[in-house]
């Protein structure tokens, strides 16, 4: 089989690898053996060739001129970005020789990896690395930035990420965009729900604290105050029990608990809901009935109220609800939070755990990195390996982070594909491939297809995948075993060889390379992994582990008496930090502004359009104010993690808390308060 690479000119497919979860199939268009132009795969059964801006703009990033091309060490002063070019065997060299010494000096735990998934292969992301960092011994880092609060949650009810297929909410007649900005973050989800309203009149709620772009398509936006939403939750289901809109036979049948709640909920009345939430007390009645009332009835539970101090309790909550009427059974009907149960593979096989040695080494949560880096704890962390990441932009409490990074004693490599703001505080920076150039695969968190992907393009000027890079840093180890050996077709073969998944029978590495992208066979699991096997309306599991055994809302932390409640969310144009440093990507985002009621503002006599500074204890940021009423009072709301390529003063994570949330150890982002003045 001649590969995509040999041909010069033609149309291969491929596969988006960002971390989004429609995960569009898309073909890739070459001439002279460059990539012409990206664009969405009309065969693919969900994305169905549309695409988003950010991709269909991918080729400016894969040849902009700013991409690293070479290994560099640093010269300048730590952040400053002055480098000079080195070979790959001289940064092989000083890396592994700079941790020999540490592994004799401080101990395997002093070095640190921090990835994310800037690019979701299965491979770049999670396999040779962690093969690796076991065998090195290497501190542990727990990867909660970004849904595992609510992961933990939603399993608590389910007992895994199990959601419905959304190709069926085609059928769908309420949709429910419960704190998810869809046309931005998931827009198949919000083409669906356009096309369900066109063929049949479907109506599309959004419960958000933001009216964002989604908010603006709906039939009907309900503004909530941050962090209540739990509190709503609990509301419609006191008026579901109330007016007999539950499906007692489900209940009887599919969970436990269900007399508890009905009990539990009675004090969530909807006068108390609404001097909770700022929902007023008719449209809280009006949504249970609509709820209530209507079937196929679909939520989107989205990552924005996960994002909070008690985000794991309100997904667990929300997770009830399609319970109550028992809209699991009905096609289009039920919940997506996740997906990923489906599509679970043998990530054992990748990971190779086994290289650890039943060694316990310390695990850190990347949400604390500043406080990890800052706080020297015993070992400190003397040096730190990022990929596929860029904590000087995404991680909270940013001023922190940069002290951390400032160390002179912290050895720092970054690899990536640009010089981020994070790599500007390294010792070494290695550059890495775009997902174009690698063999990986991809499975989706919500659409239920696996994807492979082969390489079209040859590796950019020196650049290398992160498989790569791993081999060699194993090999310049003395790192001997086998593990480090195995070819990028082998880890996908192994790993989807001998499934546990029953979804994913027919699955595996030779069928892959022959449809590039196959669909699990999934069926919604009729004994789910609670300890009961039903949905846990009420959880012992969770009074055990320390919870309230049934929903219950529990308040933000009132954290200082700053004004505003601060949501710094993720904007329309880029992905994360991802495409803050493309000119085109920024060009349509035109600048970060912080949205406010016209109420606040005229208090603060702050005009539309003027800047103003944005501060709390822990730093300040410099945006344009936008005033009028798309927040309810007591909300700042800005959007997209802008770089900070020549300034910090858009930096918004300089804002954010590095508080833990109720569950899985996840980031508080949103539930942070400023203080706003004019400039
Ligand atoms: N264009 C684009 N797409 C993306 C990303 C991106 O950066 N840009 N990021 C990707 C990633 S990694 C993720 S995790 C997903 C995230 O995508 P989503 O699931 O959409 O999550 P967020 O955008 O973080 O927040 C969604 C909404 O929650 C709202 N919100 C904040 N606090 C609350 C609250 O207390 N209650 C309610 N009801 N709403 C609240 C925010 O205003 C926001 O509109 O998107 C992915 N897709
Ligand atoms: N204030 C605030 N902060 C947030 C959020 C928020 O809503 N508000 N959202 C949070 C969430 S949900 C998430 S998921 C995180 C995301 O945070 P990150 O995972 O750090 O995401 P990106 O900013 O996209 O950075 C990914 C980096 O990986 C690089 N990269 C891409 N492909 C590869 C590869 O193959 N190899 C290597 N070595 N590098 C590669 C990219 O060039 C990019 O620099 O941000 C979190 N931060
Ligand atoms: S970022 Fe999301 S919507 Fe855009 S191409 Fe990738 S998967 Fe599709
Ligand atoms: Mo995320």
């Amino acid at each position: 089989m001649s590969s995509f690479i040999d041909s010069p000119n033609g149309i291969f497919p491929s596969v988006c690898s960002l971390d989004c979860p429609d995960q569009c199939g898309l073909l890739l268009h070459k001439k002279d053996g460059r990539i012409t132009k990206v664009e969405g795969d009309p065969d693919h059964p969900v994305t169905k060739g549309f695409i988003c801006n950010k991709v269909r703009n991918m080729t400016e990033r894969i040849y902009d001129e700013k991409r690293l091309k070479y290994p560099m060490k640093r010269i300048g002063s730590k952040g400053e970005g002055k480098f000079v070019r080195i070979s790959w065997e001289e940064a092989i060299d000083t890396i592994t020789t700079h941790w020999k010494e540490l592994l004799k000096s401080d101990g395997p735990e002093s070095i640190l990896p921090y990835s994310f998934y800037g690019n979701m292969g299965k491979l770049v992301a999670e396999s040779m690395d962690r093969r690796f960092f076991h065998r090195l011994g290497a501190s542990q880092l727990d990867r909660s930035i970004c849904n595992s609060a609510g992961s933990e949650g939603y399993k608590y009810t389910m007992g895994g990420s199990y959601g419905i297929d959304p190709e069926e909410t085609i059928h769908t007649k309420l949709f429910i965009f419960w704190g998810v900005n869809a046309v931005s973050t998931n827009m198949h989800q919000a083409t669906l729900a356009q096309q369900a309203r066109k063929q049949h009149d479907a109506k599309i709620v959004v419960i958000d604290v933001h009216k964002n772009k989604t908010a603006r398509l709906a039939d009907w936006f309900i503004p909530i105050l941050p962090g209540t939403d739990t509190a709503l939750a609990l509301g419609l289901m006191h008026v579901l029990f109330a007016e007999g809109m539950v499906d007692a036979s489900f209940l009887e049948q599919f969970t436990v608990g269900h007399e508890e709640l009905r009990e539990h909920v009675l004090q969530y009345d909807p006068v108390t809901v609404s001097n909770l939430t700022g929902v007023p007390v008719e449209d809280i009645i009006k949504l249970a009935r609509m709820y209530g009332k209507t079937s196929p009835a679909f939520i989107r539970i989205g990552n924005g109220p996960q994002h909070h101090d008690n985000g794991g309790m309100f997904v667990r909550t929300v997770a009830c609800l399609p319970a109550l009427t028992g809209q699991w059974l009905v096609k289009g009907g039920g919940a997506i939070k996740g997906n990923s149960a489906y599509l679970s593979y043998d990530t054992n096989k990748l990971q190779r755990p086994d290289l650890l040695k039943n060694k316990k080494t310390r695990v850190v949560n990347m949400n604390l990195l500043g406080e990890a880096l800052v706080s020297l704890d015993d070992p400190p962390v003397k040096s730190l390996y990022v990929y596929g990441s860029n904590p000087a932009v995404v991680a909270p409490a940013a001023n922190k982070v940069q002290r951390g990074l400032e160390r002179d004693d912290l050895f720092t490599v970054v690899h990536d594909l640009f010089l981020t703001e994070t790599a500007k505080y390294a010792d070494l920076v290695l550059p890495a491939t775009s997902s174009f150039e690698n063999t990986d695969f991809y499975t989706s968190y919500w659409h239920h297809y696996i994807h492979l992907q082969q390489p079209v393009i040859e590796p950019f000027e020196e650049s290398k995948s992160n498989m790569e890079v791993f081999r060699l840093l194993a090999k310049g180890m003395g790192f001997s075993e086998e593990a480090f050996d195995e070819r990028d077709e082998e880890l996908i073969a192994q790993s989807l060889e001998k499934p546990m998944n029953p979804y994913m029978k027919k699955i595996n590495y030779v069928a892959l390379t022959k449809h590039q992208y196959l669909k699990a066979d999934v069926k919604f699991p009729e004994r789910l992994p609670t300890p009961s096997g039903k949905i846990e309306l009420y959880s012992e599991k969770m009074k055990q582990d320390g919870y309230p055994p049934l929903p219950t809302y529990v308040p933000l932390i009132k954290d200082s008496d700053h004004p505003f409640q601060f949501i710094a969310a993720p904007n329309h144009n880029f992905l994360n930090s991802t495409f803050a440093n493309q000119k085109k990507h920024v060009k349509l985002e035109k600048e970060p502004v912080v949205v406010m009621n016209g109420k606040d503002a005229e208090k603060l006599n702050v005009v539309d359009g003027e800047q103003v500074r944005v501060w709390n204890e822990q730093g300040e940021c410099v945006l344009k104010a936008s005033v009028g009423d798309t927040v309810l009072p007591g909300v700042a709301v800005t959007q997209g993690l802008w770089g900070a390529e020549d300034d910090t003063k858009h930096l918004v994570n300089k804002l954010t808390p590095d508080r833990i949330s109720d569950m899985g150890g996840g980031a508080t982002f949103f539930s942070g308060r400023v203080s706003i003045e004019r400039l």
